[in-house]
């Protein structure tokens, strides 16, 4: 049975089409630098906000229509394996993500929640093998149920830490059921809400704990995903410990996980730390932790994650060009970790708001192959670090100088010839490969 009888498979129809079914700039085989796109895209769909999501907010009702709902959780459960697969390949997304309690209903226990996990997993492998769909990343729901309410890994009450392992193990064994090729920690509700009443450090040396035995129970089942922790400053939490891709850095060194795992930065999460999304990717490249996206956008007048799919080229130009820079995001990949508004809320928009999302990426990633081929970004910094290049600056990054060399240096070249960086221009040549 079809969900969306009225959309055929979206295909590539060129700038000049005029049918809102169809990509206008993603072309899934075109190649770009060696690679198809969908190959350097890798795009992933979120489980939570395409099938679980219902459009309300804080001040309103539910208001999504979806063809899916069904008489018992179990049957909606169910149904909506059958839909999502439909949206993925009608849309020629090769990859998916989820939460656990995206896709199957907690129950009244832990055991019950597992049986239904592993009935509704059965059900997502048969049309995994029959489509070849692949599973970006799955993570377990740490943060929705009460029992998080002060943490996870880093709750005070060390029953509410076992629940969250037996779910990190499910995860697991759901990953390696699945072949995940990621497994992500985004950390909700590990934070505080109070200094007054937190021990800041057994917090986070629990939930180091917790990625530890992650990590060990992987070797033993023979599955190795590639961890990823996803910063994120504030919300729910007033304070997250990954608040940014520097602090989950600091963090993933200074207990020594720096071989298992990277980060999965999100857009929206780089604004609300006050960075943009391009800042985030660049830290984390230059530490050889980049490893994938959740795609989306916020809103710049307003101060929470509004997990926008999407639209700002500008912006994943320059996104794209740190994926670029770091030879592509495989084993990760663009996961659309975004929602359509409330205002649009019948089932086609799903497609739509992907669409959109998918063209800007397409056009994020033909722009930044542009500036790479042209060298714009290497001649613009090449120029502008020139002085390293020989005499003293070679000196220096050869290590071959002290304070004391640097000062006879000094006293006999004390008028630095300073250059304008002429930023303003280079901006307005960027805008040629954007506009
Ligand atoms: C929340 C968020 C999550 C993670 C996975 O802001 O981004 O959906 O991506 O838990
Ligand atoms: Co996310």
């Amino acid at each position: 049975m079809s969900y969306f009888p009225n959309i055929k498979k979206i295909e590539f129809e060129g700038v000049n089409s005029k049918n809102p079914f169809a990509f206008r700039h993603y072309n899934p085989e075109e190649i770009i630098l060696g690679k198809s796109m969908k190959e350097q895209l890798r795009f992933a769909i979120a489980y939570w906000h395409t099938m679980t999501q219902d459009g309300s907010d804080p001040f309103g009702n539910p208001v999504n229509l979806r063809p899916w709902l069904g008489e018992t959780e179990m049957s909606t459960a169910r149904n909506r394996v059958e839909a999502f697969f439909e949206i993925l390949e009608k849309l020629g997304a090769d990859y998916f993500c989820f939460h656990d309690v995206d896709i199957a209903p907690e129950g009244n226990s832990l055991a019950e929640f597992f049986n239904n996990l592993d009935e509704i997993t059965d059900l997502i492998k048969e049309k995994m093998d029959q489509t070849g769909i692949k599973l970006l990343w799955n993570t377990a729901n740490m943060f929705s149920n009460p029992r998080y309410n002060n943490g996870a890994a880093s709750t005070n009450n060390a029953e509410v830490f076992a629940m969250a392992a037996a779910q990190v193990k499910k995860g697991l064994d759901i990953s390696k059921k699945l072949g995940g090729q990621n497994y992500v920690f985004w950390g909700g509700r590990e934070g505080y809400e109070s200094l007054l009443n937190t021990d800041m450090k057994l917090e986070q040396d629990n939930i180091a704990r917790l990625f530890k035995m992650a990590i060990v129970y992987g070797e033993k089942i023979n599955h190795k995903p590639q961890f990823l922790i996803e910063p994120k400053p504030k919300e729910p939490s007033k304070h997250q410990y990954d608040f940014d891709a520097a602090t989950a850095l600091q963090f993933i060194q200074k207990y020594d996980l720096i071989d298992d795992f990277k980060l999965n930065l999100e857009a929206n999460h780089a604004t609300l730390a006050g960075h943009t999304f391009e800042h985030e990717i660049e830290v984390a490249r230059i530490n050889n932790a980049l490893g994938s996206l959740d795609a989306n956008q916020g809103d710049v007048l307003l101060g929470w994650d509004t997990d926008e799919f999407p639209t700002n080229v500008y912006d994943v130009t320059l996104a794209m060009y740190g994926v670029v820079e770091n030879g592509g995001i495989a084993p990760g990949g663009i996961n659309f970790d975004a929602k359509v508004r409330r205002s649009s809320f019948e089932a086609e928009d799903l497609f739509l708001a992907h669409i959109a999302g998918m063209d800007t990426f397409a056009r994020g990633l033909k722009n930044a192959a542009k500036l790479k081929s042209d060298g714009f970004f290497e001649k613009l910094k090449a120029k502008r670090y020139a002085s390293y290049q020989a005499g003293i600056g070679a000196s220096i990054l050869a290590d071959k100088e002290d304070l004391k060399s640097l000062t006879e240096y000094a006293l006999n070249h004390d008028h630095p010839t300073l250059e304008s960086s002429h930023i303003e221009y280079v901006k307005n040549l960027l805008n040629d490969y954007i506009h």
